[in-house]
């Protein structure tokens, strides 16, 4: 099965060089990126749909879709498209109860057994990772590589996106492992020319695969 997306740009602001955050996720969008995970943890609710709020005017102004990482609230109160749910946060069942069918849900993973259990409780997408050692945190633990992700995407039907030290060099690798798309913070949140790092990584993606993923995708037609 197909994504709403292929790329998807996850957010960090301590990885900004020292810019706003929106100014990154604008220049992004407005190249292309079709999706963005707000996640910024350590912050208040309060400034946090803020952030969120913001970004919401300057994704729907690109054309782009917004999810919310953990906080259900956060995404409900900014009209966010969905949210991205981490292994201890709400089950994607339970997620789907509160927000209603229309909205995207996206899960974490890290192996066959999270990705399976995000299929049964109706994750519309699923991220896999770290793939690759990624610069961005030790946290994530060490790189799963390229056979966990063959195998996941075997086993499950869902769309899986991978992350983990993803950038333009690794797109068609992982593509050709089956996933059917990429997630990623720092190859274009740190660039240094955000735009031409956007426009690098849709090319690759572009490259890899011969049809397009598009806006005639159910889950985008679903959400509009
Ligand atoms: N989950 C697994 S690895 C990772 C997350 C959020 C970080 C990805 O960051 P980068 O900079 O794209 O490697």
């Amino acid at each position: 099965m197909r994504p709403p997306f292929d790329l998807y740009l996850v957010t960090d602001r301590q990885q900004t060089q020292g810019r706003l955050l929106p100014d990154v996720v604008r220049e992004a969008v407005q190249a292309g990126v079709p999706a963005v995970q707000l996640r910024e943890r350590g912050l208040e609710a309060r400034e946090l749909l803020g952030l969120a709020t913001t970004l919401r005017a300057i994704t729907r102004q690109a054309g782009a879709l917004l999810l919310i990482n953990d906080r259900l609230d956060v995404a409900l109160a900014c009209g966010a498209d969905g949210v991205h749910l981490p292994q201890d946060g709400i089950p994607p069942r339970e997620a789907r109860h509160l927000l209603g069918p229309d909205r995207l849900i996206g899960v974490s993973t890290h192996s066959l057994a999270e990705a399976r259990r995000a299929e049964a409780g109706g994750a519309d997408f699923i991220v896999l990772g770290p793939i690759y050692a990624t610069p961005s945190k030790l946290s994530y633990g060490p790189p799963r590589g390229l056979e966990v992700l063959r195998v996941v995407t075997e086993q499950v039907r869902l769309p899986v996106l991978a992350i983990g030290g993803i950038k333009a060099g690794n797109v068609a690798e992982v593509l050709g492992a089956g996933a059917a798309g990429v997630a990623l913070i720092s190859a274009i949140i740190a660039a240094t020319d955000v735009p031409a790092a956007a426009r690098a990584l849709r090319q690759a993606l572009a490259a890899s695969r011969h049809a397009p993923i598009g806006a005639g995708h159910p889950l985008v037609a679903r959400i509009g």
